[in-house]
């Protein structure tokens, strides 16, 4: 079994988090995660304050255990989510893309614990500051909005910085990346892309499809000369768009319009052509759909597997 203190911190039985991926991290896959003993996450992103009440509620029908909603900070709705956390009484919030100083206050008086991700040790030394129980780092492996670091020299660096326990995101999707994460300091991973094809995850097939025949080097990141780069599967509209931010013609606003929809184009109406399907670079390992619980246990019998031998090269 492995078992970390941010099992303890949350009443979870395995220290993974799915991670609050927009317009595809909805009640159902959360509560498939949760009940599975990890933690899942409703992404307020797409939502405003109601619609993200009614997922909220909706989650608490098909699971009693712990489960958490991710506020993107760049979101337009992100005031009034900001509220409905607090009132429907969320015990965890993630929050992605900015600095989220400005609202811990209000949820830390509510009582819920806040778990920032972050993709630097300045963000996360911010956040331990003003009370997050815990961080989230992420390299720029991952799915979706991505930071300068990688995995790899993130998670230690802000391991040192923090004295908050620290969660690895960004490439992993297998027990080979949990054994790596605990080994860098991590008391926890968070994934996102392996829960693409998670049987609960509501998403179209063609999304799934997508992940389960990428090869290693079929993502590219985009939106860099936007300020937010994104990693997503290459496809019709990415390249394009790829190609579009080098043409100084075309100005940033007519970039944005472009992006504009494309999220929900992939993850709700299949648009093989036209959508963006965000998923991080471990795309290429996952080959098969599974339920969440599945993946779970997965992932942890050979993480556990792997880190009872790791002592084999230790002469
Ligand atoms: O947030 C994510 N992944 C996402 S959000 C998203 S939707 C979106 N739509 C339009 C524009 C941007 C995003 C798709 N995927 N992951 C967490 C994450 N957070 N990655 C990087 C960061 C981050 C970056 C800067 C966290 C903090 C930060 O702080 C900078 C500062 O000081 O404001």
């Amino acid at each position: 079994m492995i078992h970390t203190p941010i099992c303890e911190m949350l009443g979870i039985q395995y220290p993974i988090f799915q991670g609050g991926m927009a317009w595809v991290a909805d009640a159902s896959l959360a509560a498939g995660v949760s009940n599975a003993g990890g933690l899942g996450i409703i992404a307020a992103m797409n939502s405003n304050g109601e619609q993200l009440r009614a997922e909220i509620r909706k989650c608490r029908e098909m699971t009693d255990k712990p489960f958490g909603v991710n506020i993107m900070l760049m979101s337009p709705f992100v005031e009034e989510t900001a509220k409905v956390v607090i009132e429907e009484k969320v015990p965890v919030i993630t929050t992605g893309a900015g600095n989220p100083s400005r609202y811990m206050e209000g949820w830390l008086a509510a009582g819920i614990k806040v778990i920032p991700v972050v993709a630097s040790t300045g963000v996360a030394k911010m956040v331990e500051k003003h009370g997050a129980a815990a961080v989230i780092a992420e390299g720029g492996e991952s799915g979706g909005h991505i930071g300068e670091m990688s995995t790899m020299p993130l998670v230690p660096q802000v391991c040192d910085a923090v004295s908050i326990p620290v969660l690895a995101a960004g490439g992993i999707a297998d027990g080979r990346g949990v054994a790596a994460a605990l080994m860098l300091g991590a008391v926890g991973v968070q994934v996102g892309t392996r829960f693409l094809v998670a049987k609960e995850c509501t998403i179209s097939q063609v999304y799934k499809d997508k992940v389960l025949k990428a090869k290693d080097t079929d993502t590219i990141v985009t939106g860099k000369r936007l300020g937010h780069p994104m990693r997503s599967l290459k496809n019709p509209f990415s390249r394009e768009f790829a190609k579009l931010e080098y043409d100084t013609s075309i100005t940033a606003e007519e970039l944005e319009k472009m992006g504009l929809g494309a999220l929900r184009r992939a993850a709700r109406e299949g648009d093989a052509k036209g959508g963006t399907f965000l998923a991080g670079q471990v795309s290429g390992m996952i080959k098969q759909e599974q339920t969440a619980s599945e993946i779970i246990t997965e992932m942890f019998t050979e993480a556990e597997e792997i880190l009872k031998g790791a002592t084999k090269w230790v002469k």
